[in-house]
């Protein structure tokens, strides 16, 4: 019985990947850095999940030397241009995630995050979308540096499962990337993917479900998908998910 939805962040629950590319380049500015991001290699680069992680492939890649220090600092001060990009900025939950979260509670399932993005920057984004209290709408939360590896790694997901003492088929993840598809996998967890705009056309052949967003009756899907009775995820599909619809005997075939 599903028991748990677990939340990926960045480009799940909002489109929060540009907010970040542009304040990896004010970060490169004002650390006077000769580097500037472009979105089509920021969609690259994104295939190195973490921050920091992704600094360092790419200082590596170039043969730029940079101490451990350095790139610490430059990392925080990303994350303070992300701050200040979201605060000035309209970052909004994606289509049908609120509704999914209050339909989760009110059916008494447990919410949970399982991010690779750095706790201050899930904090930035949830305070403002939906408010200071918005730590109380979620039974765990396991960010990237709280774990030894991130996304493709099972890690978050693994520890999610253990803080909330659930098995892995009584949880459905959501996610964006093959990263997160591959990590929530590796912990024997299904998963359903909406993709965002920095992994739309991505290989997401192995997801156990692809649907353009969570939809919601206000911006349902353009067409139907497979599936899915309504132009929009309902709890049931993710319900459904874990414990297949049952066929009755002898019907398989009916028109
Ligand atoms: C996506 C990521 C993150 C962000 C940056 O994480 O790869 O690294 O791009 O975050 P997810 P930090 O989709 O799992 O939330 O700079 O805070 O690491
Ligand atoms: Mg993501």
């Amino acid at each position: 019985m599903l028991k748990a939805i677990l939340l990926d962040v960045d480009g799940t629950l909002a489109e929060t990947e540009e907010f970040h590319r542009r304040a990896f380049n004010s970060a490169f500015a004002q650390a006077s850095i000769d580097a500037h991001w472009s979105v089509e290699e920021y969609r690259e680069l994104l295939k190195v999940t973490g921050g920091k992680e992704r600094l360092r492939a790419y200082f590596r890649a170039r043969d730029l030397a940079i101490s451990e220090h350095d790139l610490q600092g430059l990392h925080r001060s990303k994350n303070e241009h992300y701050a200040r990009n979201l605060r000035g900025g309209s970052a909004q939950l994606r289509p049908g995630v609120l509704r999914l979260m209050q339909q989760a509670s009110q059916a008494g399932l447990m919410l949970g995050i399982a991010t690779t993005t750095s706790l201050v920057n899930v904090d930035e984004l949830l305070r403002h979308a939906i408010g200071p209290d918005w730590r109380q709408a979620f039974s765990c939360l396991v960010a990237g540096d709280q774990v030894a590896k991130k996304k493709p790694a099972p890690d978050v997901y693994q520890r999610c499962l253990e803080l909330l003492r659930i098995a892995p088929e009584q949880a459905v993840a959501l996610e964006d990337s093959p990263a997160g598809v591959a990590s929530a996998q590796g912990a024997g967890i299904k998963v359903l993917v909406t993709p965002s705009v920095y992994t739309a056309g991505q290989d997401f052949s192995r997801a156990d479900a692809l649907v353009p967003s969570l939809g919601d009756p206000g911006a349902p899907w353009e067409r139907e998908q497979p599936g899915f009775v309504r132009r929009w995820v309902e709890l049931q599909d993710l319900a459904h998910l874990v414990e297949p619809r049952e066929i009755v005997p002898g019907t398989e075939m009916a028109q």
